[in-house]
């Protein structure tokens, strides 16, 4: 089979109406890719089926609502459970196509932990059947899709997987096809981002191609998994290693007391020169890690890449030091006084909320930790503050009243929502700006 066959429409949201259907796609993972790809192709009047381990996860996209922010999405999952295109189950169902985009984190030797990988296709195995498209969207090591194609055949003996260099039809087909979207952004760019689509075989390419060109706006390139795996791991170290030099650049202006933010607008004023924006660090779950998966299976040949990483990853020490010299300088004029520092910002980028490998959460807990000190946190896009900053010097508040009650002011984020405030509220306040905010 080489195209899909929809099915007609049957009682969507609920696990049992799950349980008995079958299903055009399947997505494993209904995170802030899954999530997103399972609404945006049921808008394609194509039957999917999203997978999560998560009954929170299940719980709320059944009733057609989101456990997660993002512009848009919560439009597209209402509409899609709404005309019954998007259903939910906690394990994956018989299916035309299965998307696997389950996390892909590193263990503590900065090795790739494929664990999710390999549940979600153990799980998925049970329900293959010939002529079925296997694709693995999460950012994974050079030689994943490989591996997880071989965790597929181990599991169904009775099935002919593909290898590298054949050129037959395989009884189910293997792809590797990176999401690329930049959070905040991605209910647009999944439609218009080109996709890279690297089969283990052609047929394979060809096969996934032709399933993202059902929904995808931009160019699908195919070539094999593996340059479609370095591809993925390539783009996000591309920009940590530009991210870096902008941070280390901020580290030499400072060192030679100039202002970093004039120093990027002219240096920027060339025509081939593009520094980009330096910060309290790099976060989230991509660009932090991804680089990773580079260094560690040729660490000979990355060495920038890793520098760059680790100049990424000092960069929130060195503004936790700037800012502890701020809280000295306040104790020395205020007495015993505690110091109030108004945190802007714990997510790690602008207006998203997602706190993951946040630099802003990490600089914000070790703020809790310094003695005499509360920590007012202004963080527009979360209700509650996150497990790590439960201290009883830790308040999240708003950042009118932030910026009111603060001696010393330190901005983490460049939210929107922080470009309004009055200027006149900060009036004879330290401030330790690490994004150039009021610029
Ligand atoms: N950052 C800076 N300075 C900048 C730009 C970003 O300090 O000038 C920081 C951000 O604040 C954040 C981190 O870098 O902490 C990463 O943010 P980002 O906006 O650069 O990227 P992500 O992690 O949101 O998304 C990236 C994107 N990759 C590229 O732009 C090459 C996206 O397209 C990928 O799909 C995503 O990683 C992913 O999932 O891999």
């Amino acid at each position: 089979m080489t195209t899909l066959d929809l099915v007609p429409g049957s009682s969507a949201g609920s696990p049992s109406a799950a349980a008995t259907a079958s299903y055009d796609v399947c997505v494993v993972g209904l995170g802030y890719i899954g999530l997103p790809t399972a609404a945006i192709v049921a808008q394609r009047s194509i039957r999917v089926l999203g997978v999560d381990v998560d009954p929170r996860v299940i719980d709320a996209v059944s009733r057609g609502t989101i456990h997660i922010e993002e512009p848009g999405l919560a439009e597209q999952v209402a509409h899609a459970v709404e005309r019954k295109l998007l259903s939910v189950a906690r394990a994956p169902q018989p299916a035309s196509v299965f998307l696997i985009a389950v996390p892909t984190p590193f263990k503590d030797d900065y090795e790739p932990d494929l664990k999710y990988v390999r549940s979600a296709a153990l799980s998925v195995a049970p329900v293959l059947k010939q002529g079925d498209l296997v694709v693995l969207e999460s950012t994974s090591p050079v030689g994943a899709t490989e591996q997880m194609c071989e965790w597929l055949a181990e599991a169904r003996p009775d099935l002919d997987f593909p290898r590298k260099g054949d050129t037959g039809t395989p009884d189910v087909f293997v792809a590797y096809c990176p999401e690329r979207v930049l959070p905040g952004r991605t209910c647009i760019e999944l439609v218009k981002n080109d996709r890279v689509i690297g089969g283990i075989t052609p047929a394979c390419a060809h096969r996934a191609a032709e399933f993202y060109r059902r929904f995808v706006e931009g160019d699908c390139a195919v070539t094999d998994a593996r340059t479609a795996e370095l591809c993925k791991l390539s783009e996000n170290s591309f920009r940590d290693v530009n991210i870096a030099f902008a941070n280390e650049l901020s580290l030499v202006a400072a060192r030679f007391e100039v202002d970093i933010w004039s120093l990027i607008r002219l240096a920027n004023r060339h025509p081939r020169v593009s520094i980009l924006e330096p910060g309290p660090g790099v976060g989230g779950h991509c660009i932090a890690v991804d680089p990773w998966f580079i260094v560690s299976g040729a660490p000979e040949q990355s060495r920038l890449i890793r520098t760059a990483r680790e100049v990424n990853d000092y960069k929130p020490q060195w503004v936790l030091e700037k800012v502890r010299h701020a809280i000295a300088a306040c104790r020395a004029t205020q007495g015993d006084e505690p110091v109030r520092i108004a945190v802007l910002g714990l997510a790690f980028k602008p207006d998203v909320d997602d706190l993951r490998e946040s630099p802003a959460v990490m600089i914000a807990d070790a703020l809790t930790r310094e003695p005499g000190c509360d920590v007012l946190i202004a963080e527009p896009h979360i209700d509650a503050l996150p497990a790590e900053l439960q201290a009883p010097n830790a308040h999240l508040v708003e950042v009118d009243a932030a910026l009111a009650m603060a001696d010393l002011v330190v901005v983490l984020v460049k939210h929107r929502a922080f470009h309004s405030v009055d200027l006149a509220a900060l009036h004879g306040k330290a401030i330790v700006d690490t994004k150039g905010l009021w610029q």
